[in-house]
């Protein structure tokens, strides 16, 4: 068979001196951290709308990068070839996962009938390289937000129509999830949002996220998807407000719904940052509720308002997002790259780049949360901060025991409370710093 990547050799790890721009310098797969191989920390996966697919086309200016892989797109050879490259990049790269959503399998076809059937086909072949490699599906979804009929969304669109396409759309994408063995499937509501009040009901369109997304749980248990729902938020691109803003929002939504015991969250760092947050706020706004369940893998730009997808690069960032990932005991998801080259990276050999920086950002910081947990400085702090609370009158509120009179009383006969004690912030990221480069 043609090689699609044949300048990009097999990626092996040689350590942080190595020069080699083919190697990984952080990224073990079986050493051990804190118990467990690597591997098994960072299940990473590979966005197939991303790494296959996106070839830098930007509103200014055609595609950069050749993703034709010697066929024509648009075409089910296309379809077959990626699947090739695909698992070839993941091979070279010693990637166990790949994501996908269903348009990007296939070229969507007239009728739903047609398109269906090339996934099927395709799906067919997938199994068949996923059988005789052992990498696998992390998880799927549906895109209900490129094709001009879901310019107002899919559950949340004005048109019957569209939302029995969506369903359609939907029920087949369950279906190739669970043929593929997939640990999850995805809701991100892309245009599940609005661009004006004005012409918008709000309360209707909610209700009919929500019937959409009960329907789905209902027909993936029933054909056997045992793995998580999970919402992936984002607060706006490509509408102007989208109704899973961020974390807390879609945790909220799905309580006031009745759909937290199937879903949880899918936190992709660039939308948690578009909502004004960090990654680490939304990761740890969905595990204090259990609902951490899987991340998108990515980096955005401060100085840019939209969702610019990187490669994560950012370190600070990945050292926190690991300490909320081993704090909260691991994700039943893993790490899927939605990330794309820059524009001007336009060559195979860019595209290996882009992961062995993004597997090396994730390995160094879970290296580096590691050490930040065995170290136990920053732990320890944030325990004794609330010790007030530990003992006597602090248990019983804790416990929901104590009544607003009973405090009042404590507060008048004791007088003006001291002051809290220090958040010693700075010392702590000093304490940060040195575990990070000391
Ligand atoms: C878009 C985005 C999507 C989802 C899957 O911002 O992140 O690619 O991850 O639909
Ligand atoms: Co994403």
């Amino acid at each position: 068979m043609a090689e699609f990547f044949p300048t990009v050799p097999r990626i092996a790890y040689e350590g942080p001196k190595s020069a080699n721009p083919f190697a990984f310098k952080y990224y073990n797969a079986e050493r051990l951290v804190l118990g467990k191989a690597m591997r098994e920390h960072l299940p990473f996966a590979l966005a197939w709308w991303h790494a296959l697919g996106a070839n830098g086309v930007d509103m200014f200016g055609p595609g950069t990068a050749d993703k034709s892989f010697g066929k024509t797109p648009g075409t089910m050879e296309h379809a077959y070839a990626k699947v090739d490259a695909g698992f070839e990049l993941m091979g070279k790269l010693g990637i166990g996962y790949f994501c996908f959503h269903d348009v990007d399998l296939v070229p969507e076809a007239d009728t739903i009938g047609e398109t269906n059937k090339r996934l099927d086909e395709i799906t067919d072949y997938l199994l068949k390289k996923m059988g005789e490699t052992g990498i696998r599906c992390l998880w799927g979804t549906a895109n209900m937000f490129s094709n001009p009929r879901f310019m107002n969304g899919a559950g949340s669109s004005n048109s019957l129509d569209v939302y029995c396409h969506a369903a359609a759309q939907i029920k087949k994408a369950l279906e190739l999830t669970v043929k593929l063995g997939g640990r999850g499937y995805v809701f991100w509501g892309g245009r599940e949002g609005y661009e004006s009040l004005l012409n918008t009901d709000m309360k209707f369109e909610l209700d009919n996220i929500a019937s959409l997304m009960r329907m789905a749980v209902a027909y993936g248990r029933s054909i056997g998807f045992k793995g998580d729902f999970l919402i992936e938020p984002k607060p706006k691109e490509p509408m102007k407000h989208q109704y899973d803003y961020d974390a807390a929002t879609a945790i909220g939504f799905l309580k006031a719904y009745g759909l937290d015991g199937d879903f949880k969250m899918n936190i992709e760092a660039n939308h948690a940052t578009l909502a004004g947050h960090t990654f680490q706020h939304d990761l740890r706004v969905s595990a204090v509720s259990g609902m951490l369940g899987s991340i998108d893998a990515n980096q955005g730009d401060y100085l840019i308002g939209w969702d610019t997808d990187e490669f994560p690069f950012n370190v600070y960032e990945t050292t926190l997002a690991m300490y909320e990932v081993l704090k909260a005991g691991g994700i039943p998801g893993g790490f899927n790259f939605d990330a794309k080259n820059r524009r001007g990276s336009y060559t195979p050999e860019d595209i290996a780049h882009a992961f062995i920086l993004g597997m090396d950002t994730f390995a160094l910081g879970l290296l580096r949360a590691a050490a930040i947990i065995e170290d136990g400085r920053i732990d320890q702090f944030v325990k004794d901060r609330y010790a007030s609370f530990d003992s006597g009158l602090g248990r019983k509120i804790r416990s929901g025991e104590a009544t607003l009179a009973e405090l009042a009383a404590i507060a008048e006969a004791n007088g003006a409370p001291a002051l809290p004690g220090s958040g010693r912030q700075e010392y702590l990221e000093s304490v940060f710093n040195s575990v990070l480069f000391g």
